[in-house]
């Protein structure tokens, strides 16, 4: 632990976060109203009675109710170029394992690191978790904006699991070999978790159940849903699209949607 480069990674990102939410420009383009936001695959509604959750043992009460955090980002145009606003998610597809439940999960948090955890839903829950309100942009031009998820950062897990100096770069890894690449100092943001939540309840299958990544700053394709696996890295490994048509890096505000291969 007091891995010097980490600390300065997080000091410069907490840096970055600060100036970025009070430099106190309009939110709200001109001329743009805000509407409500709706669930099109509300899992009350859609899922009658979860046996993903049905199965789970009872769980001790939290010691105290997770933060509440406000990542949506005040200081900029908040649709980024070329998007427009969905009311929903919409289900983009993806190779959904059979078994989502929380009883089954397991997440890998490894590679370079001094003590690799392995985690079940239940031990994953009981870590220092947030309410995240944030937008989501997708590459494919829809963005919904006010999306409510409950998850742990992953700067939480990569403390607790001690990551090396030498990490780079962090893959996320989910059902079916998925995988999604970010640099390390961004995945240290407040605003990257890995959740199990979303609109106050358990994500859906099609929606990455149990657990997915969120990465609101990039575009979607980088939050992988069926996560399994939280890799550190040294070298950069681009990911299942970011081998495809899509950009290694993909931030919203950048347009950087195709890589030159795309
Ligand atoms: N495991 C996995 N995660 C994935 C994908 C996928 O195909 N498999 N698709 C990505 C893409 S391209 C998008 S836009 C979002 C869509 O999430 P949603 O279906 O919950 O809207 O999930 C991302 N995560
Ligand atoms: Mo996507």
């Amino acid at each position: 632990m007091g891995v010097p480069l980490f600390a300065a990674a997080c000091e410069r990102q907490k840096a970055a976060e600060s100036e970025k939410r009070f430099d106190g420009k309009l939110r709200l383009p001109p001329g743009q109203t805000l509407a409500e936001t709706q669930s099109e695959t509300d899992p009350s509604k859609t899922e009658s009675p979860s046996p993903s959750t049905e199965n789970v043992a009872p769980r001790k009460p939290e010691p105290k109710s997770p933060e509440h955090y406000d990542a949506r980002h005040k200081d900029r145009q908040r649709l980024p170029p070329d998007q427009y606003e969905l009311r929903a998610l919409r289900d983009m597809g993806g190779s959904q394992p059979l078994d989502t439940s929380r009883k089954a999960f397991r997440l890998k948090v490894h590679g370079e690191v001094s003590k690799p955890l392995d985690l079940g839903f239940l031990e994953l829950a009981a870590l220092p978790n947030v309410i995240q309100t944030c937008d989501v942009h997708c590459v494919t031009k829809w963005s919904m904006f006010d999306t409510v998820w409950r998850g742990v950062r992953i700067r939480e897990l990569a403390e607790r699991a001690g990551v090396s100096d030498k990490a780079r770069h962090v893959i996320f890894e989910a059902a079916h070999g998925y995988t999604a690449n970010i640099p390390l100092e961004e995945a240290m943001k407040d605003n990257v978790l890995v959740a199990w939540e979303f609109s106050g309840a358990a994500l859906a299958p099609n929606h990455g159940a149990p657990v997915r990544s969120l990465v609101p700053d990039l575009y979607f394709w980088k939050s992988a849903k069926w996560l399994t696996g939280v890799k550190f890295v040294v070298r950069d490994e681009p990911g299942y699209w970011e081998r495809g048509i899509y950009h290694n890096h993909g931030d919203p505000w950048k347009e950087e949607r195709f890589n030159e291969r795309g």
